[in-house]
């Protein structure tokens, strides 16, 4: 299957059991897909290992038969077990060229941003994809740094030659402005899996979208 990469996608969705309304990772999964995601990222923080390995196999096949990207938050153990297509770490995790050791040439790896320095050592580290935030003020991630605002996602859009996405707060009322600031690949958690219609929630999260892209 093709590795796709933010920049080649509009809405890049974050799986959050806690945020899902009570249904199940199959059911929100489903509806995502469904709609059109293409990049998909399984973000669990209260479950055991092998629990994740399981919903990660699970999200694996639904990924694979919907011909879309499956990136494992944090736990690259995991993401090579599963074989998925990327794997994303933020500034306290595991280095970034560690991680390549550990997972070889082919998978992806993003990295969480969130000034310009960090953007700039990003290539050099072997990241493929940045993600840049938060943008606005969320409270889907606790140990959240303080929103970046467009200040930075301008700064990456005009100086950074990686794909990126755009991260933090994002909601259909103001995607269209985060378009608008360079981002071509946006990135949500509980606009998406906390709707309780998880499939319009992308449709109309992709109309705003692509209102923005157009201007
Ligand atoms: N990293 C930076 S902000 C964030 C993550 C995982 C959470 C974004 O969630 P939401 O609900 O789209 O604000
Ligand atoms: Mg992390």
């Amino acid at each position: 299957m093709p590795k796709i990469l933010p920049g080649e996608a509009d809405i890049y969705a974050i799986t959050d059991s806690r945020l899902s309304l009570g249904r199940s990772l199959e059911e929100v999964a489903s509806a995502l897909l469904g709609a059109g995601v293409r990049i998909l990222q399984y973000r669990e923080k209260n479950l055991k290992g092998g629990e994740m390995l399981e919903e990660c196999r699970l999200l694996r096949r639904m990924t694979s038969e919907a011909g879309a990207c499956f990136i494992v938050n944090d736990h690259v153990d995991i993401a090579m077990l599963v074989e998925a297509d990327g794997v994303h770490v933020g500034q306290e995790d595991l280095p970034v060229p560690e991680v390549r050791k550990l997972v070889g040439p082919d998978m992806i790896i993003g990295l969480s941003t969130h000034e310009p320095q960090q953007a700039l050592a990003a290539r050099g580290l072997g990241a493929d994809y940045l993600g840049v935030g938060p943008i606005f003020a969320t409270q889907t991630k606790e140990d959240v740094v303080a929103p970046v605002g467009f200040a930075y996602l301008d700064w990456v859009a005009a100086n950074i030659d990686l794909p990126f996405v755009a991260i933090g707060g994002i909601k259909a009322h103001n995607i269209a402005d985060v378009a608008r600031h360079g981002a071509r690949c946006c990135c949500l958690v509980s606009e998406l899996v906390g709707a309780p219609d998880v499939a319009a929630s992308v449709r109309a999260v992709r109309e705003a979208m692509h209102q923005g892209l157009q201007g």
